[in-house]
């Protein structure tokens, strides 16, 4: 060891002595851990994502001008991004997921492709498009929920005479954090379908499964469809089983496991009587919400959003927040959950 020649320990010298190290250390490409300690084991969750609200008014306004800037196909999928204002070009709304807001125009297609990224959609507005995945075709209507798992081929397309929007979640900054992103295209645009309309809900979403069905971490239902789940959400209210932070809510699971729908991304979709008023919630994972019905507000930290149909705002991770609805109104919410509680690091404060 040489003999650092401290003449007196003051401060200064110190402070010389210590940047004199790190300088040395830094050409080994080391760095003294003590510096920045706090910063990388925090207290509590520290995030990067701020609240922000998105109004279907201005989505609605701003992607029909879209329409005329790019087809669909020149797009390959003509997408607005809903950037987290605080995560401006990181293509992103929380630190692991992506949303965005899909158009497609009657008579147009998105081709088939296919890729590590697992994909939803929760169906805004429009009617009689369809997503094609996995040789199954999803015929949309409004509150749908619909899966595209991992490297399962979709494509789209609008056969109807109005234009279809949908909210697209996908885990894409977490598949490239890890640096595994992988993608795919077809010769063909267009898959060819095996099955009937509906088949994976109608088999796998009854109470019964197919002999044999193979139990994995992905549900074999391709759409939860909003005509199946709503009635359910209602009967829940009716009967009483309103939680005091959440409203009547379920969560969509997996059929043969009774997990989440997938393993990267979990949804719930929740029910408010007319003058519901939460009580606060936090939990470590960043949620998306889409009030698919009614008109509300939610309480985010200090900060107020104003709600009604087919807005969309997140929550930030470990953000405190509650629900009052004005209206019955019906809330999705989708988050990076499953994926926190399989690294056994999900928290809540209830
Ligand atoms: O519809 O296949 O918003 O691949 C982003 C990537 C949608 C899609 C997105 C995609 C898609
Ligand atoms: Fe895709």
């Amino acid at each position: 060891m040489s003999v650092a020649v401290v003449p007196n320990d003051s401060k200064h010298n110190l402070k010389a002595v210590r940047e004199a190290y790190y300088d040395k250390i830094s050409k080994y490409d080391m760095a003294p851990l003590w510096e920045v300690l706090k910063n990388v084991v925090t207290k509590e969750p520290k995030t990067k994502c701020t609240p922000a609200l998105w109004k279907f008014t201005d989505v609605q306004k701003l992607m029909g001008e879209a329409g005329d800037v790019i087809t669909a196909e020149e797009a390959e999928r003509r997408v607005l991004v809903l950037e987290n204002p605080n995560l401006r070009g990181q293509t992103r709304i929380t630190n692991s997921l992506f949303a965005g807001i899909q158009l497609i125009m009657p008579g147009e297609v998105a081709p088939a492709h296919q890729h590590v990224a697992s994909a939803i959609r929760f169906v805004l507005d429009g009617e009689g498009a369809y997503t094609a995945v996995k040789g199954e075709k999803a015929n949309m209507s409004p509150g749908d929920f619909i899966l595209t798992p991992n490297w399962a081929p979709h494509d789209h397309g609008n056969p109807s005479d109005k234009p279809m929007l949908w909210l697209d979640v996908l885990d894409l900054p977490t598949v490239n954090h890890f640096e595994t992103s992988f993608m795919n295209h077809f010769d063909e645009a267009v898959q060819a379908t095996k099955r009937s309309e509906g088949d994976s809900l109608e088999f796998y979403g009854s109470g019964v499964l197919p002999d044999g069905a193979e139990v994995s971490k992905i549900s074999p239902v391709i759409n939860y469809t909003y005509a199946r789940t709503r009635p359910i959400i209602e009967r829940l209210m009716k009967a009483g089983d309103i939680d005091k932070r959440h409203g009547a809510r379920v969560r969509y699971a997996n059929p043969t496991t009774g997990g989440w729908a997938l393993p990267t991304m979990g949804a719930h979709l929740a029910l408010f009587p007319q003058g519901f008023k939460g009580e606060p919630y936090r939990s470590t994972d960043g949620t998306i919400f889409v009030c698919a019905e009614g008109k509300g507000h939610t309480k985010i930290g200090e900060e107020t959003f104003e709600w009604t149909r087919n807005d969309v705002f997140v929550v930030p991770p470990w953000a405190r927040y509650s629900h009052t609805a004005d209206k019955e109104s019906v809330l999705f919410s989708i988050s990076d959950r499953p994926m926190q509680e399989a690294l056994g690091i999900w928290r809540e404060d209830a």
